[in-house]
């Protein structure tokens, strides 16, 4: 293998570095351009290159290999080549017929995956390329990158917990071609006070609103009182107690209910349902502070909706604090729920190949900005601030179950898709002690929120 410098020298003479005046993607002019494609004319060069990067990440461990289009991938296949590790390749967009896959290789769930980039600037095309393979539940530790344009794409990626490697900083690249004459003094200069006058990627840590601060905006009583027993009780966690009789379920919530804001309930899974279940489960609620959310999915016409929400032997809307429901039918379907109900929409599911992918979240969203009674919505990203975001598929211990759920952790959810409120369910009722396990979570929660607030 050459050293880098020796690579960086034979790379310039194929043009991959030029200086001048460009306008870049977006509009800020630059005293340098780099296109790193050229590398792939020079099969020699490619092959060093990808020496140094498998190099870089010597202490990794990995089970496949994917370039972020386009540029990465000839970059990523000659990693491939050199070290065996299988390659997978992801598309800049689905095919929009057959499997509409993003991802095209032989992979399994959990596998880990390095991810490689040509040149990072803003970090973006990278935060893509991560949400997409991990949306196939691979995992995402490090990340290796040939040229860093020191504007905050690293650090970005380095605050999501990923690990970066890259090969050289443009910095690094300006003062090798300066001290082989390649650059003068003054082009030197002027390059690297540009890159001084950036980071044009602000850095700053993303914050979220408090729950303080969210409390002043949702005018929904339910969602106050949610908020405020969140605060009460330094709470963000909803026990989803998917158990089968009413015993065993207010057994759990006697259990679980000083640590929880609310119990989220499927009560058509109950198979001894009565009316003194719900009166005790209600007294129970009203003693520990916590609401009651049935997660019943309406995804009907509005009057079957309605119907299954009054009538019926559960009559949902007599003792229901907060429902779930589709979106599906459209807007006018959500407001049979009327306005003293919480109605919290599925905007986006935590199992595998679910179909709320991007397009449906957005319209989700929008109906539900504009419903009076919505507080907020299901989903796995990040939310408007005028919705409260839940969020399911939680588990400290697990990466998902054999029927498509994914877990992720409460750290990750607060951290990332800045989450209001966390849901779980086999993580605390399956557990042999469901009360420490519900103060596990709660602490695991706050903290995470803390954290980012
Ligand atoms: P688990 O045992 O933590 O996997 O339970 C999760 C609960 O949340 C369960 O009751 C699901 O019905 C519910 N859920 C979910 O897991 N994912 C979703 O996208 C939605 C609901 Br919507």
């Amino acid at each position: 293998m050459i050293n880098k410098e020796e690579f960086l020298l034979k790379a310039y003479k194929l043009g991959i570095i030029k200086f001048g005046d460009f306008t870049l993607k977006s509009g800020i002019h630059s005293p340098f351009y780099v296109d790193l494609r050229p590398l792939a004319s020079s099969p020699e060069l490619l092959r060093e290159l990808s020496n140094h990067l498998l190099y870089l990440l010597k202490d990794s461990q990995y089970e496949l290999i994917c370039g972020v289009p386009y540029a990465a991938l000839p970059m990523a296949t000659a990693m491939s080549l050199e070290s065996d590790v299988p390659l997978i390749v992801k598309r800049k967009e689905s095919k929009g017929y057959g499997t509409k896959k993003m991802l095209e290789g032989i992979f399994e769930e959990n596998q880990v995956c390095v991810l490689v980039e040509d040149v990072i600037t803003s970090g973006k095309s990278l935060v893509e390329t991560i949400e997409e393979v991990e949306k196939e539940a691979l995992k995402v530790k490090d990340i290796v990158v040939v040229l860093d344009r020191q504007q905050g794409g690293i650090e970005l990626l380095k605050n999501r917990g990923y690990n970066v490697f890259h090969l050289f900083s443009i910095g690094e690249v300006i003062d090798i071609l300066y001290k082989h004459s390649l650059l003068s003094a003054e082009e030197a200069k002027k390059i690297k006070e540009f890159l001084e006058g950036k980071p044009m990627v602000s850095i700053q840590k993303v914050t979220r609103s408090s729950y303080e601060e969210k409390l002043k905006v949702q005018t929904h009583p339910v969602a106050q009182k949610l908020l405020q027993i969140a605060m009460q009780k330094e709470s963000n966690l909803i026990a989803s107690l998917d158990v089968t009789s009413s015993a065993e379920l207010l057994d759990l919530a006697e259990k679980t209910g000083d640590q929880i804001v609310a119990v989220k309930l499927h009560t058509d899974i109950i198979s001894d349902f009565s009316s003194e279940y719900v009166s005790e489960l209600k007294n129970i609620a009203k003693e520990k502070n916590f609401l009651l959310f049935e997660d019943r999915k309406f995804g009907d016409i509005g009057n079957t909706q309605q119907l299954q929400f009054e009538k019926g032997i559960y009559k949902i809307s007599e003792w229901a604090d907060m429902i779930t429901s589709h979106v599906i039918a459209g807007a006018e379907s959500v407001k049979v729920f009327g306005e003293t109900t919480g109605v919290v929409t599925i905007a986006e599911m935590s199992s595998k190949g679910t179909l709320t992918d991007g397009a449906y979240k957005a319209k989700a969203i929008e109906i539900s900005e504009k419903a009076g009674n919505v507080i907020g919505c299901v989903a796995q990203s990040k939310l408007p601030e005028t919705l409260l975001l839940f969020t399911p598929g939680v588990n400290m211990t697990s990466s998902g179950d054999s029927k498509g759920q994914q877990f992720n952790t409460p750290e990750k959810v607060f951290k990332e898709y800045h989450t209001d409120f966390i849901i779980v369910g086999r993580g605390i009722y399956a557990s042999s002690d469901p009360q420490a396990e519900a103060e596990k979570y709660r602490k695991a929660g706050w903290e995470s929120y803390k954290n980012n607030v």
